[in-house]
């Protein structure tokens, strides 16, 4: 069967009105697979997200599903009666029985969104009045979320941002190497192992547990093509507890740095100061109310820290074979490691004054 059948008999089972038109895999995410479906209602061209979810990584869907159920619905209570409030939040759509998502005979699991339409997630920022937006959007979802009713978000990928027990897992990459990669990957597996003390700050520092985005890469916020402001936060797999740095950790690891992720010109890896700028007076616009001044101090060394553990993931996944992310090339994995690397450098030159600066907002 091939793409285009497979869809069509997957919408059947979703409450989506209309003639299924085509279909195409979307976007540049590493984890899921990602389509957009075009259908026909009424002569008009209606566009929808289909995403089979990544079950190798996130190991109970159905917890996932539940968990992006709850926070949909619960920011959806919050942007009711504003302006484009359908764009503002992803809206799911139901099976046909009222699920969530739809299971396939080979054990795939299904989820339709609305689409998004007049905005667009960016792999590499462009300005610092992006970077502005992305943060208030980042900022305003963890404060809507503050107040959401209990019991506490499934998590869907147990320490997941467990920077400590990260560095163990790349460890036993390097003793095992697998397929004997680590000679390639020597000055990268030293510049890990030297970084070692700075995993458990973090964790040390007590912060308190947040409802949080955990994957907030500057791809996972559309701007909106007209106004430029961050309409719509994406990618919900990764929302459970966790803490408040790392997403603005995240914001700093993908959104100080002209280049893209797996950009192998390294000279074009840098963390300029008013992306970060940007990103602190965004951010900050939005969560100032409800941070405490521990996670305000933190906010440089959380950008340094989630960078360096993603860097440590990718190199884990190098030297593991490339089982995690999705790879389009050979080395891709460590080249992205490499870039993340490089931009922890670039930090740490600039640290003192990203402290500074800090303190002035
Ligand atoms: P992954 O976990 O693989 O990163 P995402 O949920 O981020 O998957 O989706 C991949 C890409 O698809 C996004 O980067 C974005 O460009 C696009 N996308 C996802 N959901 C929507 C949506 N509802 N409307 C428009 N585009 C979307
Ligand atoms: C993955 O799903 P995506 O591509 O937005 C990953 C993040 C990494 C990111 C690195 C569930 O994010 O943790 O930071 O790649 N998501 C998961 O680009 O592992
Ligand atoms: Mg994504």
């Amino acid at each position: 069967m091939n793409l285009k059948q497979n869809l069509r008999a997957i919408a059947l089972h979703f409450e989506i009105p209309g003639e299924f038109l085509e279909a195409a895999p979307y976007g540049s995410g590493h984890i899921n697979d990602t389509y957009c479906a075009v259908f026909n209602q009424g002569g008009t061209r209606v566009r929808y997200v289909f995403q089979r979810i990544n079950h190798a990584v996130f190991k109970n869907p159905v917890a996932l599903m539940e968990n992006i159920q709850r926070v949909t619905a619960h920011l959806g209570g919050k942007v009711a009666g504003k302006p484009d409030a359908s764009r503002r939040v992803l809206t799911l759509i139901p099976t046909h029985s009222g699920a969530a998502f739809y299971r396939d005979d080979a054990g795939n699991y299904w989820r339709v969104y609305i689409f998004i339409e007049a905005a667009r997630g960016y792999d590499a920022v462009e300005s610092p009045a992006q970077a502005l937006s992305a943060a208030k959007a980042f900022g305003r979802f963890q404060k809507m979320l503050a107040d959401l009713p209990a019991p506490r978000l499934n998590d869907t990928i147990p320490d997941f941002h467990h920077t400590p027990k990260r560095f163990a897992t790349l460890e036993r990459a390097i003793a095992a190497d697998a397929v004997h990669r680590a000679k390639l990957a020597r000055p990268e597996i030293e510049f890990a192992l030297r970084h070692k003390a700075i995993c458990s700050v973090l964790l040390d520092a007590k912060l308190p547990e947040r409802v949080t985005h955990n994957d907030t890469k500057f791809n996972n916020v559309l701007l909106d093509d007209a106004t430029g402001e961050g309409i719509c936060v994406i990618d919900l797999d990764t929302v459970m507890p966790g803490l408040a740095l790392y997403d603005f950790g995240d914001m700093v690891r993908t959104t100080t740095s002209p280049a893209k992720e797996d950009e192998r010109d390294l000279s074009k890896v840098t963390m300029q100061f008013p992306m970060f700028e940007a990103l602190a007076r965004g951010y900050l616009s939005s969560a100032a109310d409800f941070l405490t001044p521990a996670e305000k101090k933190l906010l440089p060394f959380s950008g340094k820290l989630i960078t360096f553990e993603i860097g440590m993931r990718f190199l884990t996944d190098y030297l593991a074979g490339d089982s995690y992310f999705k790879v389009h090339r050979k080395g891709h994995n460590l080249d992205r490691c490499r870039t993340q690397f490089k931009l922890v450098e670039s930090i740490e030159q600039q640290e003192a004054a990203m402290n500074k600066l800090v303190e002035t907002i």
